[in-house]
């Protein structure tokens, strides 16, 4: 429990600020909410976060932003099995969500988001990034079956704080093979990062903080139609 009034600014749509929706709730802390509409922000929310993005949260009258900060803060405020107890586990720990980042993470968004964020991707492109998708789950199934046993989640037998902060791009990953047709591999190689992906799933704090697939789908489908018709005018 907390004796801090938290207000969380978020998004329900928003991956980011899933991190911080799955710490809340793991940690069950209680909050005010504030959905903010990302098409039509408040004319106040700058005087939250600058960068006008979600999430953001306020600790009485401090204000965090960043969903990893804000994550990271909650998990070491109000302790319990989510956060690595030696500053060698933390270490590990964040160099795995970075491994993800960077070789999953940032793979999966330049394909979903071809032409629409980032530059349009021709077929060689494409074809190049799902090469460089597929060996970066292969090197994350690596370090899983070196560093957290027989799993099921990123770091052990319980979710912790590498679960946090990257399980809203797992739930992610239906939504992604539906807009691009790419999937993840089955096999031996493939094997660890779906125990992992299927742990978070069945993860009550994850599963309760995510609208769901189809929703999802919807959204990104709006929001690629939206910029697409904006670049043919
Ligand atoms: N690095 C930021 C990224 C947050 C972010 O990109 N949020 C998006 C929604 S998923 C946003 O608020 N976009 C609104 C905008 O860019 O105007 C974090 O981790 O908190």
């Amino acid at each position: 429990m907390t004796s801090d009034k938290l207000t969380f600014y978020t998004n329900k749509g928003c991956p980011y600020a899933q991190r911080v929706a799955i710490a809340l709730k793991a940690l069950n802390l209680p909050h005010d909410h504030v959905e903010i509409d990302l098409d039509n922000k408040p004319e106040w929310y700058p005087k939250i976060n600058p960068e006008t993005k979600v999430p953001a949260l306020a600790i009485n009258d401090t204000i965090l932003t960043e969903s990893l900060v804000i994550a990271e803060y909650l998990l070491e405020q109000y302790p319990s099995t989510l956060y690595p107890t030696t500053p060698l586990a933390r270490a590990q720990t964040r160099f795995f969500i970075t491994l993800f980042t960077d070789k999953v993470n940032a793979k999966t968004g330049a394909l979903q988001w071809s032409g629409v964020f980032g530059p349009a991707l021709d077929d060689l492109k494409k074809d190049q990034l799902v090469k460089e998708l597929f060996a970066g789950v292969r090197q994350v199934n690596s370090w899983l079956s070196a560093n957290s046993g027989a799993g099921p989640f990123a770091t052990g037998e319980k979710p912790g704080f590498a679960d946090v902060a990257l399980g809203p791009f797992l739930l992610r990953l239906p939504v992604f093979t539906a807009i691009t047709g790419v999937e993840i591999p089955e096999g031996v190689e493939y094997d660890r990062f779906h125990q992992w992906v299927r742990a978070v799933q069945e993860w009550d704090a994850a599963k309760d903080t995510f609208p769901g697939v189809e929703v999802i789908v919807g959204r990104v489908q709006e929001k690629i139609a939206k910029v697409k018709t904006a670049q043919a005018q």
